[in-house]
């Protein structure tokens, strides 16, 4: 077998999986859905009739386009347009077409984690887009977003779409909306993207496909840990769960153990040992409303500029500013 490298990556992983799995009640982290395969299985959701989420913004932001790139280009002749987990850009290829037509001074700036995902980014705009000014940066958001350094009279745009805030807790959320606005001058703006409350059966059915295309996508951190810390999850044995809490809005993903049974994970030498229907929980999907993300902004020394949302109110995208 070949010899694997273990990097640093791996060991943040390790401990991560070491941690959840010896909690409890058990947690893993959503944000190791997304390898190579994570992405692809994503990808598929996106394209299901029953997520809703991707067509909404999508929408929006074609809709808007003119007033939305009218908002960023104020005041300025020069703006960096800074994307956070910039995924396939479908959508924020809509702004790039929209912002080359007024003929201003932009550059697209994606950060990523995944280089993977910023190479085939990359390829696609060069090939679609080729005079748009393309610098990928990969890491984490706020550390990138540090290292970016303007010139003149230059605006940052901060985009962070696809209600990607919704994996975080109100806490966390919070957090990273103030490191964003330490981050920014007084004509900065961020575009957020964030899924509204609505009908839960609606939100239901999003997270939980007859065809079991998100149940790949939960069970995928299981595979990842047998492949890479040597696990040994027989994923049969579990099954994937969704609530939502229409109160709180908060939609929660769970694998569940179907029967008693012992888990192995070499690497991190560890015995997991699970009752019957125990459960692992794996992510959330926070739901908003306006007052509530008035209030976040608010709390993180930001203020709502404008929102922009679809005929049915299933997703807003919020301007906000210092
Ligand atoms: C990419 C975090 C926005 O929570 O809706 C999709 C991920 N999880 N189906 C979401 C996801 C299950 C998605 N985000």
């Amino acid at each position: 077998m070949e010899q694997q490298t273990i990097t640093k990556l791996d060991i943040k992983f390790g401990k991560d999986v070491y941690n959840g799995l010896t909690d409890f009640p058990k947690h893993l982290s959503s944000k190791y859905f997304y390898d190579h395969n994570g992405d692809k299985i994503f990808q598929q959701i996106m394209s299901m009739p029953e997520y809703y989420l991707t067509n909404c913004e999508y929408n929006i932001l074609d809709r808007n386009k003119a007033p939305i790139t009218e908002l960023f280009t104020k005041n300025t002749n020069r703006i960096n347009l800074l994307e956070l987990g910039a995924g396939d850009g479908i959508k924020t290829k809509i702004l790039l077409e929209q912002l080359s037509g007024t003929g201003i001074d932009f550059k697209y700036i994606p950060i990523d984690i995944s280089q993977n995902a910023l190479d085939q980014l990359e390829t696609s705009l060069s090939m679609e887009y080729p005079t748009i000014n393309v610098e990928t940066k990969q890491g984490t958001y706020i550390e990138t977003l540090k290292t970016i350094r303007k010139e003149g009279n230059s605006k940052n745009i901060i985009l962070f779409l696809g209600s990607n805030i919704g994996n975080l807790l109100h806490d966390q959320a919070l957090q990273f909306l103030s490191e964003l606005e330490n981050s920014m001058d007084v004509d900065d703006m961020i575009l957020l993207g964030c899924d509204q409350k609505k009908n839960p059966q609606t939100i239901l059915d999003a997270y939980n496909d007859p065809t079991g295309i998100t149940e790949a996508f939960n069970k995928n951190i299981l595979k990842r840990i047998n492949s890479e810390l040597q696990g040994n999850f027989d994923l049969d044995k579990f099954l994937h769960w969704e609530t939502y809490n229409p109160q709180t809005g908060t939609a929660k993903s769970y694998l569940v153990s179907k029967e008693a049974q012992e888990v192995h994970i070499k690497s991190i030498d560890l015995v997991v040992d699970f009752e019957a229907w125990e459960t692992i929980h794996t992510e959330i999907s926070q739901k908003y409303d306006d007052s509530e993300i008035t209030n976040l902004a608010r709390e993180a020394g930001l203020k709502v500029l404008k929102a922009f949302t679809d005929s049915k109110k299933y997703f807003k995208n919020y301007i906000l500013v210092k």
